[in-house]
């Protein structure tokens, strides 16, 4: 079986673009993969976060990855900072990166870009998230399409570790779901939805009310022109939407566009809102119910104790090649 490994920040609510994007696949790929899901929480910090709410955040991360449909029987849920290999690893692949090539990394740039006080940690996020796939033997890493440049960097820092001290990772792909990869902002369709955005009608979030939802799809920015048609360049607005109907219906574009030939705006997002509701209406029950119950913990242990043995053998491996301490198997 081959290995999966990925990664969501425990940075805010989580979006319908963190769910199409990410999540879903994971669903879909825990049958045919061995799998290991985190929640990236030293990455969280890397931007100031409030202690009590990323303690919220990770929780309430853990229970929606669960509610979605991840099996825990199937796949390793465990997060990031009970796992110390992983910045212990990271440090080691910081150390082989470039300065040059993280600051050409368009996450740290949209970050970073107009703050007075950026973090170290902001540049050198990347070789963290190179770690967290390396220390697994990953094969594969799904995710959305802004990450698609942090995954070549880690091919890059896979191949250099690999030449210049032992032959000892994986090189892994990257997965990229065919539609849907960059589900944009509903106020700003030329930006990609994002969980800290702090624009609130900017993102659906799994767990917000769902008569927001309704209200949030229907104030959503089009066009002027009333015809539902994809055009991406021309009518990002529209184009969005009905990426997301198509994959919550399970309809082709063409056949949504057909539906509403000669139909306005108004019938196209009402439909739509029921759509996204029918889907995520089952999952926040779901997630209420895991938030109670005292299994959320015991699955997070459990997972933390499986992903420390792999990553552990992986990092003993990394410190022989690079010589650190002295010599143990
Ligand atoms: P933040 O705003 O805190 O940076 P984010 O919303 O970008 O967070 P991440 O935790 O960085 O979310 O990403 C988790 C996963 O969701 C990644 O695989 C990422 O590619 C995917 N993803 C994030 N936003 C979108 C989006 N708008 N469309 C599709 N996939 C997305
Ligand atoms: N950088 C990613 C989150 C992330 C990740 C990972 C994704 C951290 N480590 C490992 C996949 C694999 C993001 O901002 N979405």
């Amino acid at each position: 079986m081959k290995t999966i490994f990925s990664g969501i920040q425990p940075s805010g609510q989580i979006t319908l673009g963190n769910y199409i994007g990410a999540l879903k696949q994971f669903v879909e790929l825990q049958n045919e993969y061995n799998c290991y899901f985190c929640i990236v929480d030293q990455h969280a910090i890397t931007v100031p976060q409030e202690r009590l709410e990323l303690r919220k955040n990770i929780r309430s991360l853990a229970a929606l990855y669960l509610a979605v449909g991840i099996n825990p029987d199937k796949a390793t849920l465990f997060i990031q900072s009970e796992v110390p290999a992983h910045a212990q690893a990271g440090w080691m692949m910081q150390c082989i990166s470039y300065i040059g090539e993280l600051e050409r990394m368009t996450q740290f740039k949209d970050k970073s870009a107009g703050k007075d006080a950026v973090s170290a940690a902001l540049l050198t996020y990347p070789p963290l998230m190179v770690a967290d796939i390396l220390l697994y033997n990953t094969d594969l890493v799904p995710v959305g399409e802004d990450q698609k440049q942090h995954l070549e960097l880690t091919r890059d820092l896979a191949e250099r570790f690999n030449k210049k001290y032992n032959d000892i990772f994986t090189i892994p792909e990257v997965s990229i779901p065919k539609v849907g990869a960059r589900i944009m902002s509903l106020q700003d369709p030329t930006k990609k939805m994002s969980k800290s955005d702090a624009n609130n009608k900017a993102s659906i979030r799994l767990l917000d009310d769902l008569k927001q939802i309704e209200k949030k799809i229907k104030s959503a920015v089009t066009d002027s022109e009333g015809i539902v048609k994809y055009d991406q360049a021309n009518k990002p607005g529209v184009s969005n939407l009905l990426s997301i109907y198509s994959i919550f219906s399970g309809k082709t574009i063409s056949e949504i566009e057909s539906i509403y030939e000669g139909k306005g705006y108004g019938d196209f997002k009402s439909d739509l809102a029921e759509v996204v509701i029918n889907e995520i209406k089952p999952i926040q029950e779901r997630y209420h119910e895991l938030m109670e119950s005292s299994e959320l913990d015991e699955i997070l242990d459990r997972g933390a104790e499986k992903a420390q043995v792999v990553a552990n053998k992986m990092l003993k491996k990394m410190e022989n090649a690079m010589g650190l301490g002295r010599k143990r198997n």
